[in-house]
């Protein structure tokens, strides 16, 4: 699938702005056909947004069950002839859409995009009415995983991951066109040769007439002067001299693919195209060649008011933030970001670890670390071959969609799951050739977490980089940095005798903005600081450290808890992006800039 786009030959309009919005508390909405006419009792909501915290009202942040989002759209009267497409960025986490009254489609997973070809039920020129029913449950076989429980009270969702179960059409909703028969698909690998780059280019056709569809492409630099030109589905292109995508150098190539009608362009699609060469050889993870170290953060897509949804200033904000702390990458933890923000990484040169929304795959954790109990992981009840199934399918969906950022080096197949029994190891083994499969150029790894110490880790073994997520004086050793210290040295030299690289996903600590102390106590900041600080010592001992990424960027929302003040409060920034002590820290070790 190809983000729509507006191009010689396609136009798209954007269906964001204010829709109506109903509750359906009674659940009643799909077997009395709210799709049908407009929401009864409805209020307006924004769309993109989690409708979560858009209202003062505890029934709406709290809810869980179906929500209903409705809105009509004139079809723009130059579509005639056109196929046009219905598409979502994405719908947390599942999704039924109807256009008029008939149902399109169905889509399960909260953070990748969906579409439905719609050419016979619009008429260009006339209004249409758009609904979606948009769910927020989770289940033992979604990903992420969570359970409806029963309480003396009611209903309640329970989930293990570590933020707030933001829900709703967090991205933008489409329509657009593409001709009758179009480019469907579009994968690139590059390499390099010495000074030359390659792509390597393979193309799909879909519509009427894809059987017999010619294609062609053509590769220009940004000054627009034509590079290569090649026709056929798949085939070749060099470089000679390539400016290379290196970090902090996010230069791009345009390669335009056309469909070819005769003479005429039918189709025209444009592909930002970054050279460069990703590889991990012993324990160094290299970007062309180069021995690459990763500074920055796991992140969130959250932000007061809006929750997971996503925008354009805060995007462009954040990646200042990052900028000024001298952060040259991020983990997009602990699902797939908007593909906006893939795409701004390319052009800024920003290194990315994509991963899946497998978080929460451990029992044995709860609102933070060593938390809810009552579950076993892995079981026919809980996580089973299904969920494994749904793994495998977000794995392959992620890779479609992500495959052609320069910015994505590698990829997490999940954070923090259960990895040190035997049943783990045999769900995951069959992941990690997902991933190969999916995607052969690039690295794959998982996120392990403190349960599955060296030595008893079961996954490790199939990951080409190991990432450690690890909390010595804070979940353990609190307020001990010194005990912290010996403990997380003695783990860390086991890891680096495998061989591979590693790097540091999370490290961290709660702190409280504001909170000081002469003497460091964990929740201020002066505590953070001395945490780094540690941490920093240990990894700048170890070789095999090929990266740090501070738990968090920010701090961020949470389902509430003991542990839990206002949110996850281990942002190196608060959650409005202001620096806490730590970050002038990052900021001197990072070398961060204006
Ligand atoms: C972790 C999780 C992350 C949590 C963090 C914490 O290990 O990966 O999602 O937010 O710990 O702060 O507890």
């Amino acid at each position: 699938m190809l983000r729509p786009r507006d191009t010689a030959t396609r136009e798209r309009k954007r269906l964001d702005g204010l829709w109506s919005f109903a509750l359906d508390l009674q659940g009643l909405g799909r077997s009395t056909g709210w799709q049908s006419r407009p929401l009864q009792g409805a209020r307006e909501i924004a769309v993109p947004a989690s409708f979560n915290d858009l209202f003062a009202d505890p029934e709406v942040r709290d809810y869980v069950g179906d929500v209903w989002y409705q809105t009509t759209v004139r079809v723009p009267r130059g579509w005639t002839g056109q196929r046009i497409v219905l598409n979502f960025e994405s719908a947390t986490h599942k999704a039924t859409v109807w256009v008029g009254d008939t149902e399109v489609m169905t889509h399960e997973g909260g953070y990748l995009p969906f579409e439905a070809d719609v050419t016979d039920l619009v008429t260009p020129g006339e209004e249409v009415r758009v609904t979606a029913v948009v769910n927020n449950e989770l289940t033992f076989q979604t990903i992420p995983p969570g359970v409806m429980e029963d309480t003396p009270t009611g209903k309640t969702l329970r989930y293990w991951h570590d933020f707030f179960n933001y829900a709703g059409l967090h991205r933008s909703v489409w329509l657009y066109t593409t001709p009758r028969t179009y480019v469907a698909d579009i994968t690139v690998v590059t390499g390099l040769d010495g000074a030359a780059g390659t792509v390597d280019y393979t193309l799909e056709a879909g519509g009427d007439a894809a059987d017999q569809a010619r294609l062609a492409v053509v590769l220009r630099n940004r000054e627009g002067h034509e590079i290569a030109a090649v026709d056929g589905a798949s085939g070749t292109l060099t470089v000679p001299d390539v400016h290379r995508w290196t970090p902090g150098d996010g230069y791009l190539y345009d390669l335009e693919v056309r469909l070819l009608d005769g003479e005429t362009t039918a189709d025209s699609y444009p592909l930002a195209v970054g050279v460069r060469t990703v590889e991990v050889r012993g324990t160094d993870f290299l970007i062309n060649g180069q021995p690459f170290y990763f500074r920055g953060f796991g992140m969130h897509e959250d932000h007061a008011t809006v929750g997971k949804g996503h925008n354009d200033a805060h995007l462009v904000h954040d990646v200042a933030v990052l900028e000024w702390v001298g952060a040259n990458s991020f983990r997009t933890s602990h699902y797939p970001y908007s593909e906006d923000v893939l795409e701004y990484a390319d052009r800024q040169g920003l290194v990315v670890i994509d991963e899946t929304p497998a978080v929460g795959l451990n029992m044995g954790l709860g609102g933070g670390i060593f938390g809810a109990q009552g579950y076993t992981t892995y079981s026919p009840e809980t996580i089973n071959d299904q969920t494994q199934a749904v793994h495998a399918q977000v794995i392959r969906d992620l890779v479609v969609r992500d495959k052609n950022h320069p910015c994505v080096v590698l990829w997490s197949i999940a954070n923090e799951p259960e990895s040190h029994t035997a049943a783990a190891e045999e769900y995951f083994r069959p992941l990690f050739d997902v991933a190969r499969e999916a995607d052969p150029t690039r690295p794959v790894g998982f996120v392990n977490v403190m349960l599955a110490p060296h030595g008893q880790c079961r996954v490790s073994q199939f990951s080409d980089v190991l990432m450690l997520n690890r909390y010595y004086g804070w979940y353990v050793y609190s307020g001990d940095l010194a005990g912290a210290e010996r403990a997380w040295r003695e783990e860390l030299a086991g890891w680096a005798s495998d061989g591979k690289p590693i790097i540091i996903t999370e490290y961290g600590a709660d702190t409280f903005p504001g909170l000081h102390n002469l003497v460091p106590q964990p929740w201020s900041e002066e505590y953070q600081v001395e945490y780094l600080e540690m941490n920093h010592r240990v990894f700048d001992s170890v070789g095999a450290v090929v990266g740090e990424q501070m738990w968090n960027f920010a701090d961020f929302a949470t389902v509430a808890g003991p542990t839990r003040v206002g949110g996850n409060k281990k942002g190196a920034f608060t959650r409005d992006r202001e620096p806490k002590a730590a970050a002038h820290l990052l900021r001197r070790r990072w070398g961060g800039g204006v």
